[in-house]
């Protein structure tokens, strides 16, 4: 391996665990009334409400808002009802505003829903500041924090036009109403601390009529959505029905989810198996009310991106690798430059033979050593006699570039070509710029002579201290072949480390941008592995190999852990020194592609039924990870990167291969994942795994199962599946 190989491959391993580049901001408290709140006691913090900011990750604002009124009985504020729930809202892509409103023993109506009711116009008033939309700020609150955002709801004002202060001028009325666990009366069924700290022990009639806010509900009260328990001793869940019963007289929307089990406080229960559900149905309420952006849409691409050509060499998944030149005819696998082209006589050259080879194994490419390191040129090259124009091979006039591009362009297959930047033959080598003209000329007469090239491979092996002008090559390449992938020491694929075929269980398309091969890009880039290996020992052919071809157990490993991990399979298959593919190589192709065939032909979960934990609307639904359809994919809201699928086979069915593949048009986002299947009385994991990508496939003992699931942890962004496929491999 080269220094420049090695470089790259530095480059690749230090990309450790990717983590998420957009971070939510949480912004310094902001104070209600700068110039002191109306009927404050003194200068203290409890005399000063506050409302903190917590935006959404830039890219991801939906442009709603929600103020968020921890509970506390009005005598204190809990902090685990405040900025973890605004965190949950920017998850979502809604802005949080925790606000601290004043409590007793200082304070009592009205001073809370003076402060609520400012908190809302703040947000109106200031909202193109934050990034949010006027008309979608609702107010959240727990137990006696929900009696106050009930009270925003149901007693709030219009601005007045000719107020001196722009956060008059806008309404106080939320535009909808989160009520977790919430006091709403002041009656029977009130919680007598908040009552107390609230309104005091003996207030008068009009005044628990005023604050029983199942009382106030008109037909203007903003939508409410509720959670309660029936477990809940504190604050009981009459309170609730009071409020529900109020909302559907008035003919005002709402929805209202009543838990059996769960005690006061849980907040956003994320330990509760069965609570911490309540949020995903909110966030569901939240998109009916338009806090959440379209919910029909696409999920927005999530840099980087690949190029079309990325995507379209990604698809095609096994390239044929066909080292081929006077290394073929010494027996070696590094010539020195200084072998006789005359040595170079193929009697049966047949590059039809190649392509058929390929074309039965599903090769989509073949990639040519048009010249190795020994610097002879398997095309008759204008600037070096060291080719096969001085050799005997068809009387000096043959050109093994052009009869395989021509096979190629007959099989339908792409043509890469590898050009060896050492080159131990020509003497122009030891001047570097010398050098570079010579290596253009060659790569224009490549690149300009014999119809479309898909991929251009650089080996960096011997080119240790050499320079070279990169950049000139690569805008050359782009000039002359605008779709050819420049691979290796280039910018669009990268080697994967290894000359085994196997890539990482982790293997991330998204990569650190390097300065040398992708100036001007910031950040991260999209640099998918290749991933070369020999199908024999050598990369050239050498008759004492004969026996040595890689069995089908090795190839079929391979296939997995290249392919299987979001890479591309480059696989070398050397033509003997006739010029054709021996037959025990042949042969082994075909049962390679025969195992392949076999197992992935039927896919048991294609056209099955399902249901997902979340999806995007039903043009993103988990049916369409199972259609079969490439175009189509199962997307989760904005915000939501994790998220089940669960599959009815209709009947148990038994299957060792699990096939998951992502939308990469619209980036990668898996970083991990599950595959299980029931157990008894839960799941159990048959498969657990980090990154997807193009596609991601892994080998388990057999299970038969009637039901599967397909578990999303952790995502970069909403999931975008375009394929789950349970497969049965007759070698395992
Ligand atoms: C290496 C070269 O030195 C080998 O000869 C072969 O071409 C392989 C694909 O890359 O670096």
């Amino acid at each position: 391996m080269t220094n420049l190989r090695s470089l790259l491959v530095t480059l690749a391993l230090c990309l450790v665990a990717f983590c998420r580049e957009a971070v939510a901001a949480e912004l310094s408290p902001v104070v209600l009334w700068p110039d002191g709140a109306p009927g404050a006691l003194g200068k203290e913090p409890a005399d000063v409400p506050t409302l903190t900011p917590y935006l959404p990750p830039p890219g991801t604002a939906t442009g709603g808002a929600v103020v968020v009124c921890p509970g506390g009985g009005y005598g204190a504020l809990a902090d685990h009802e405040g900025r973890p729930v605004a965190e949950w809202l920017n998850s979502l892509g809604i802005a949080g505003f925790v606000l601290k409103y004043r409590i007793a023993p200082r304070y009592h109506h009205p001073a809370p829903l003076q402060d609520a009711a400012r908190a809302v116009r703040t947000v109106r008033a200031r909202a193109a500041e934050w990034g949010v939309k006027p008309d979608r700020i609702g107010i959240l609150g727990f137990s006696a924090g929900g009696h106050l955002a009930s009270t925003a709801g149901t007693h709030f004002a219009a601005g007045s036009a000719e107020a001196q202060d722009p956060v008059e001028r806008v309404s106080s009325r939320p535009d909808c109403m989160i009520l977790v666990y919430p006091v709403i009366t002041m009656r029977a069924a009130t919680h007598a601390g908040s009552r107390n700290n609230l309104i005091g022990p003996n207030p008068d009639e009009a005044m628990v009529a005023l604050m029983s806010n199942e009382e106030q509900v008109t037909r203007d009260t903003p939508p409410a959505f509720l959670i309660h328990t029936v477990e809940d001793k504190a604050v009981p869940y009459e309170n609730s029905l009071l409020f529900v019963a109020a909302l559907r007289k008035a003919g005002v929307p709402h929805e209202f989810h009543l838990y059996e089990k769960g005690q006061h406080g849980f907040g956003m229960a994320s330990g509760d198996p069965v609570l911490s559900s309540w949020p995903k149905r909110c966030a569901d309420w939240l998109r009916l009310r338009g806090f959440r952006g379209d919910a029909a849409g696409p999920p927005a691409p999530l840099p980087p991106l690949p190029t079309p050509r990325q995507i379209a060499w990604q698809e095609s998944e096994m390239l044929m690798f066909l080292h081929f030149g006077i290394n073929t005819f010494t027996d070696r696998e590094w010539g020195e430059g200084t072998e006789d082209p005359r040595l170079f006589q193929p009697e049966a050259l047949d590059a039809r033979q190649w392509a058929s080879v390929a074309k039965e194994a599903g090769f989509k490419y073949m990639i040519l050593t048009a010249k190795h390191h020994d610097g002879f040129c398997l095309w008759p090259s204008r600037y070096t006699e060291h080719s096969v124009k001085t050799s005997p091979w068809k009387g000096g006039n043959g050109d093994v570039v052009r009869e395989v591009a021509t096979a190629c362009r007959e099989a339908g297959l792409k043509l890469g070509i590898y050009l060896s930047p050492w080159d131990r033959h020509e003497k122009s080598y030891a001047d570097s710029a010398k050098y570079d003209e010579h290596f253009k000329a060659q790569l224009t007469e490549l690149l300009s002579s014999y119809g479309e090239v898909a991929e251009v491979w650089f080996d960096g092996a011997g080119s240790e201290g050499h320079v070279y002008d990169w950049p000139g090559y690569y805008g050359l390449i782009r000039k002359l072949q605008k779709d050819a992938l420049i691979a290796i020491c280039g910018p669009d694929v990268r080697w994967v480390g290894n000359e085994d075929g196997v890539a990482r269980e982790t293997e991330w398309s998204v990569q650190p941008a390097s300065p040398a091969l992708h100036p001007g890009a910031r950040d991260k880039v999209w640099y998918p592995a290749e991933c070369d290996v020999s199908i024999r020992p050598g990369w050239f052919w050498h008759q004492a190999q004969d026996a040595q071809v890689k069995s089908l157990e090795q190839l079929l490993d391979i296939y997995y852990k290249s392919v299987g991990r979001n890479s591309v399979l480059l696989l070398n298959v050397p033509p003997n020194r006739r010029g054709l593919i021996s037959e025990a190589d042949a042969r082994r192709l075909r049962e390679l592609r025969a195992v392949i065939d076999a197992t992935f032909r039927l896919d048991f979960a294609l056209g099955k039924s399902a249901t997902a934990s979340d999806s995007r609307g039903a043009a993103f639904g988990p049916g369409k990870a199972l259609d079969g359809d490439k175009e189509t994919y199962w997307s989760t809201p904005d915000g939501t990167t994790a998220a089940s699928l669960e599959l009815d086979l209709g009947e148990p069915l038994t299957f060792n291969v699990s096939r998951i593949e992502e939308a990469i048009s619209l980036g990668q986002r898996v970083e991990e994942y599950r595959v299980e299947v029931p157990d008894g009385n839960g799941w159990k994991a048959v498969v657990k795994g980090t990154t997807v990508g193009h596609k991601k496939l892994d080998r388990f003992p057999e299970v038969t199962a009637e039901k599967v699931r397909l578990v999303v942890a952790k995502a970069r962004g909403p999931l975008a599946i375009r394929s789950f496929g349970l497969h049965l491999s007759p070698r395992s």
